[in-house]
């Protein structure tokens, strides 16, 4: 049993998608505890992807390849977790903001979050203030994220935090934020909670601000 959650483990670093899949079956009909094969096996995997990211030994492209063999993982084990009311370690409601397409970054950080045991509601890309707002009621989420790739739609951060305090959706929310031109400076300006200068580094953050080690 030890030996294939650490198959689940290495096809996860190595980005192996189809074995990632295989393994959780196998693993599911042999009755490793889905806990194990989820925290020991996808969640561990992703630590050890951020960490290689970290050391420079992973670029975004092998974080990527790594974050969607944990996906697939995720679609066997997701339904199992679902039955047996296994909760996440917080929600996040996460966007591109208005006026944004760019969603590549943002979707590596969903994925990171995930791969930490965070449930991820995503909302895309060219997100309102508005429509962060109306999830944010829908969902209830511990942590909002937003991202931002252009110098103009950064200024959209500002305006959904605003649009959140004016609505009393801000106490009890943390935010964070990313993207290219954004900086710790700037969320500090804006009032954000925290800045992740990479999706690594975002999942840290999500877990640090929830005191979750
Ligand atoms: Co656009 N684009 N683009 N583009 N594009 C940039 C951002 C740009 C820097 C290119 C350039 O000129 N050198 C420039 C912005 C200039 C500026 O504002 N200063 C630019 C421009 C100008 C434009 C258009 C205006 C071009 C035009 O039409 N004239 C246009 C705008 C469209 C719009 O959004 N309204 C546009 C369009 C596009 C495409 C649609 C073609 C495409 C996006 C496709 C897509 O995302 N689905 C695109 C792309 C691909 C890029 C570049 C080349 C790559 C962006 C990317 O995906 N990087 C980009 C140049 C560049 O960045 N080198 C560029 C990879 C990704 C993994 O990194 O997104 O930084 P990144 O995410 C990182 C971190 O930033 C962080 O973690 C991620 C992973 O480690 N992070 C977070 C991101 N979000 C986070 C959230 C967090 C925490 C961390 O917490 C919630």
């Amino acid at each position: 049993m030890e030996k294939l959650i650490q198959e689940v483990f290495t096809a996860v670093v190595n980005g192996e998608a189809e074995e990632v899949k295989q393994k959780i079956q196998t693993g599911l009909e042999s009755g490793v505890a889905v806990e194990k094969l989820l925290y020991q096996g996808l969640i561990a995997a992703m630590q050890e992807v951020g960490q290689l990211f970290e050391e420079g030994e992973y670029f975004v492209p092998e974080m990527l390849i790594s974050a969607r063999a944990m996906q697939a993982g995720m679609t066997i084990l997701r339904p199992v977790l679902i039955e047996k009311d296994i909760q996440p370690i917080g929600k996040v409601v996460i966007g591109t903001v208005k006026g944004d397409l760019h969603d590549i970054g943002k979707n590596l950080v969903s994925l990171m979050l995930e791969g930490a045991g965070f449930q991820i509601i995503d909302l895309g890309a060219d997100v309102s203030p508005e429509a962060f707002l109306e999830a944010i009621i829908t969902h209830k989420p511990d942590i909002v994220g937003m991202s931002a790739l252009l110098t103009t739609t950064m200024q959209n951060m500002e305006k959904t935090i605003r649009y959140l305090e004016d609505h009393q959706m801000r106490a009890g929310i943390k935010v964070i934020i990313g993207g290219a031109p954004v900086t710790q400076k700037f969320a500090d300006a804006i009032g954000a909670d925290g800045f992740a200068p990479d999706a690594s580094r975002a999942s840290i953050l999500a877990k640090r601000l929830l005191a979750i080690v």
